[in-house]
């Protein structure tokens, strides 16, 4: 049996990445593809009780230390429980968020020693790293304006984060996308989405055999 692919999606707040990583999961469905629907951080009941602890707003100091350590733990808790064994069935999965939100958010934004995050992704990921990331990329303000206007409950740890700080998550993402072109395929994702379906159709269909010659 062959081993499954992992797809990632990435970029900062209100980027669009829950709403193309459905469509991303119906479209590899159209095209006899299982996959499975994941989000970092959490994706399996235990992580999501990491990503809880993570995201909640307590008063207790939350370093950008710990902060990456719970978000290694609830990665590796996933990897073992969710994504390596369906990757091993032969399904692919599609992820909301992995390590380069890791790399942007706590490296290039919080400032935590990029050698160290480097360290820990080997040590969690092994050789396993997504076959294709799907960056949706677009103005800080546009995306703060979006994610804004569907937020429901009190604003968690890092939606009430300052723009200032979502520019440097996205310096970090477009940063990551220039070390690694050929896996970071960088979408357009302040167009309509009609447009960034076109887009990312044309990255999919590289991927997937059956769909050659739909982009
Ligand atoms: N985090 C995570 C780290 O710091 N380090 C890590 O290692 C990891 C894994 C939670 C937080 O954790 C941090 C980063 C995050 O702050 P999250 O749950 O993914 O991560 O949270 P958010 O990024 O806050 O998720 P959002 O729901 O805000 O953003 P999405 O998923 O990018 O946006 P989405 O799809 O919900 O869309 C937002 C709105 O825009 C509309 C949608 O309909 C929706 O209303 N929309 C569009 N409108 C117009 N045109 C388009 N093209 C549109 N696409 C979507």
């Amino acid at each position: 049996m062959t081993s499954g692919l992992l797809i990632t999606l990435e970029g900062i707040e209100g980027a669009g990445k829950s709403t193309v990583a459905r469509w991303v999961v119906e479209w590899l469905g159209k095209h006899s593809i299982r996959a499975h629907l994941t989000r970092e951080p959490g994706g399996t009941e235990l992580a999501e009780r990491v990503r809880r602890i993570v995201l909640e707003r307590g008063s207790e100091t939350v370093s950008a230390t710990a902060e990456t350590l719970l978000m290694f733990a609830a990665r590796a808790i996933h990897l073992d429980n969710l994504i390596r064994p369906a990757l091993a069935r032969g399904e692919w999965v599609v992820c909301d968020r992995f390590t380069d939100a890791t790399r942007a958010y706590q490296g290039a934004a919080r400032g935590v020693d990029r050698t160290w995050i480097e360290a820990l992704a080997r040590r969690v990921q092994g050789d396993l790293e997504p076959a294709c990331t799907l960056l949706l990329d677009l103005p800080v303000p546009v995306g703060l304006a979006r994610a804004r206007s569907r937020q429901s409950g009190p604003a968690d740890r890092f939606e009430a984060e300052t723009q200032a700080f979502f520019e440097q998550v996205r310096a970090g993402y477009l940063e990551q996308a220039r070390r690694e072109p050929r896996r970071i395929h960088i979408i357009d994702a302040a167009a309509a989405l009609e447009d960034v379906q076109r887009q990312v159709t044309a990255v999919l269909a590289r991927m997937a055999p059956a769909a050659e010659g739909e982009a």
